[in-house]
């Protein structure tokens, strides 16, 4: 079936290919994507939208001498297929398959790797810079998308573009989508550049400037006239239309323009069919000429080729398994507890109806963090700031100051780029903006880009942060409700899906600030006694160690620490002290987690009782199909806590009654 796609095999191979070749070959990538995907899942839809530009991009460039740097990288399974890994395609975001983004250590194809939002300026920008200084001649190609431009970074390195190097090629991918629907000013204006008629005057200065080139300018100017003559053709294919809006005006006589980017140095050149094979192929033979940084603007459609996913944008963003067929996706089994995003959006909804000063913020995730519930309830308080962590922070501090209390709904790795806003604009004022982080613990498919395992630390020492960890999904709802009652920054971290299953309170209740709470005390027995301090979902495995302890005659009490930053120190003093042994459980990196700060509450009261920490260690966490896989492989288990606790007694003759084993 797959005649073309399987001729390549390297992405010299694509260049052999006709151009009726190449648009089957793309035929050919998107049955591909469908049906491979539909087992695991993955990013579908981002990925169906840059078949034709991925196939021209290695057509007219040569990886891994030329640098394809992919703004998030979600969207670089097509460059996946082509750059020798079509074979294990199938694979992809499972254990010990290829990564679901760019990764260095896969392919030399990947020169830069990538998971968070906003980078790939800023890289593309620095290879240019290195290639300017070894004076090489990789042509350097960056790929964003039309939510990633509205990320501050992108704008810092579009600052600096013009200055730094002659020779940047940017490809805006816009597809009016970010997960969702994309937001804000930039959005809007991305939306008049394509319906601009300004656009044909854009196009003769281009070729006026061209003409100033001499020789070289000769050619780039056939291949230009050769793009231009294409785009006339494409244009009416896509979406200009006269634009008789005097709102768009952009105060210069004009109507608005693409004057951001030409007033920044940058040539702008577009909008193009992003579907159009040979335009495509025939302005990035043209950009490779260019000699001055240049963003061709791209217009494709976000899930082209599958129905399923052209009519549902965001949920075929990024989803699980579905049926390659209809794209439907299986429903959760009946009694599968609710997500901890749905908990936490339907107590966003509670408490705003109840407090007028609760408003939520998210940064581009509405459906991740739940927040579309507030979304929908109360439009009014709801704000999505795009893809925007350090301002969607700052901007819940100045709210703060003026008397509100902001809940910014957020995954833990996300968090981590606007610390600096968490430190100087939050802590430092002492303000009452309420963190509510999501996906802290693995993101197993995604990998180390979205694995939030390093909050406890980040934020533990920062002075004035109040921050814990539910043990369940109606703990949740009490910790956000004790928050709102907070006059300090308090974070609250939870994991990816499912909760515990526990009924969630119609009201919920204020718990203490800095207490934990003693599920199980020791029952003075004979036996050596183990204390267990399990935090957040690791207390469910802290209780069937403890199960598993006693029955082998360990005398166990088992704690829920709840606060990360207070931590309980009379209850980790008092249970320290009586104990033989303290083991701590946290799904969050050992270095200077939960379990550390057991060991400098332990030190500082000279206390002398050794410590077991159970945690993720000191590397960055693969990507693999499962949480369960990688727990086993890192030792986040029971059978390792139950056999560590053995290990610390093994000189001992009994622990108990019973013998040590
Ligand atoms: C810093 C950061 N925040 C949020 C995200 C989550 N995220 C992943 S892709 C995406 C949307 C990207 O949209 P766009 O750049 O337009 O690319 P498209 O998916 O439309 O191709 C978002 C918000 C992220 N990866 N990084």
């Amino acid at each position: 079936m797959s005649r073309y796609l399987e001729m390549v095999d390297h992405p010299s191979h694509v260049k052999k290919l006709t151009m009726p070749q190449l648009q089957e070959l793309a035929e050919e990538v998107r049955y591909e994507l469908i049906t491979k995907l539909a087992a695991n899942g993955g990013h579908l839809g981002p990925n169906l939208g840059v078949v034709e530009l991925t196939i021209a991009l290695h057509k007219v460039f040569s990886t891994p001498h030329d640098k394809f740097v992919w703004d998030v990288s979600h969207q670089v399974y097509v460059h996946k297929l082509l750059t020798g890994r079509k074979d294990r395609f199938h694979t992809i975001r499972t254990t010990n398959g290829l990564n679901g983004f760019a990764l260095r250590t896969e392919s030399e194809h990947d020169c830069f790797g990538a998971g968070h939002a906003g980078t790939a300026l800023s890289a593309a920008l620095g290879m240019c810079a290195a290639r300017d200084q070894k004076g090489s001649d990789e042509n350097v190609v960056c790929i964003f998308g039309d939510a990633a431009l509205t990320n501050g970074i992108s704008f810092e390195a579009l600052n600096n573009i013009a200055h730094t190097t002659k020779k940047f090629i940017g490809i805006l991918n816009d597809n009016e989508w970010s997960i969702a629907k994309n937001v804000g000013a930039i959005s809007n204006y991305l939306n008049k550049l394509i319906t601009n008629p300004r656009y044909n005057k854009l196009h003769s200065d281009f070729e006026r400037w061209l003409k100033g080139w001499g020789s070289k300018g000769e050619l780039a100017l056939r291949l230009g006239q050769k793009a231009e003559e294409a785009l006339k053709g494409a244009l009416s294919d896509v979406a200009l239309q006269p634009n008789t809006n005097k709102d768009l005006t952009d105060g210069r006589g004009g109507a608005s323009s693409s004057l951001i980017f030409e007033e920044l140095g940058v040539r702008y050149f577009g909008p193009i069919d992003g579907h159009d094979l040979p335009l495509l192929t025939s302005v990035l033979e043209f950009a490779k000429t260019c000699d001055t940084p240049i963003v061709i603007h791209v217009l494709t459609k976000k899930g082209k080729g599958f129905e399923a996913a052209l009519s549902q944008p965001e949920k075929f963003h990024g989803l699980g398994p579905y049926d390659a067929k209809t794209g439907a996706t299986p429903a959760s089994k009946p009694g599968t507890p609710p997500n901890y995003q749905d908990v936490f959006g339907q107590a966003m909804v509670k408490l705003c109806q109840k407090d007028n000063s609760i408003v939520g913020i998210t940064a581009a995730m509405p459906t991740g963090t739940g927040l579309k519930y507030l979304e929908k309830a109360l439009p009014t308080r709801y704000y999505d700031v795009g893809i925007a962590e350090e301002h969607g922070v700052i901007f819940a501090a100045g709210m703060a100051t003026m008397g509100y209390r902001p809940v910014v709904a957020i995954y833990s790795t996300f968090l981590q780029r606007a610390y600096d806003c968490i430190h100087h604009d939050v802590c430092l004022q002492d303000l009452p903006v309420i963190f509510c982080m999501d996906r802290a613990g693995l993101s197993a498919n995604d990998g180390p880009t979205h694995h939030g395992l390093f909050d406890i630390s980040y934020l533990r020492c920062l002075p004035n942060v109040i921050a814990m960890a539910p043990s369940n999904e109606d703990e949740l709802q009490d910790m956000m409700f004790t928050c709102t009652h907070v006059n300090h920054p308090t974070f609250i971290r939870y994991p990816r899906g499912g909760g515990e299953g526990v009924p969630v309170k119609d009201q919920p209740k204020l718990i203490e600030v800095g207490k934990a709470e003693v599920v199980q005390n020791f029952s003075k027995s004979q036996g050596k006694k183990v204390v267990l301090f399990g935090l957040g979902n690791m207390l469910k495995l802290a209780k069937q160690a403890a199960a598993e302890l006693t029955s082998e005659g360990f005398d166990c009490a088992v704690i829920n620490p709840r606060f990360t930053k207070p931590i309980d120190a009379a209850c980790t003093e008092f249970f320290s002290r009586a104990a033989d042994l303290v083991v701590t459980l946290e799904d969050h990196a050992l270095m200077g987690g939960y379990g550390s700060s057991v060991l400098e509450c332990l030190a500082d009261k000279k206390i002398s009782t050794p410590v077991v920490r159970i945690g993720w260690p000191d590397v960055f966490i693969e990507h693999a199909s499962t949480v369960d896989y990688l727990r086993e492989k890192h030792g986040l288990t029971v059978a390792n806590t139950v056999a560590q606790v053995k290990a610390q007694f093994k000189d001992e003759k009994t622990i108990g009654l019973t013998a040590v084993a």
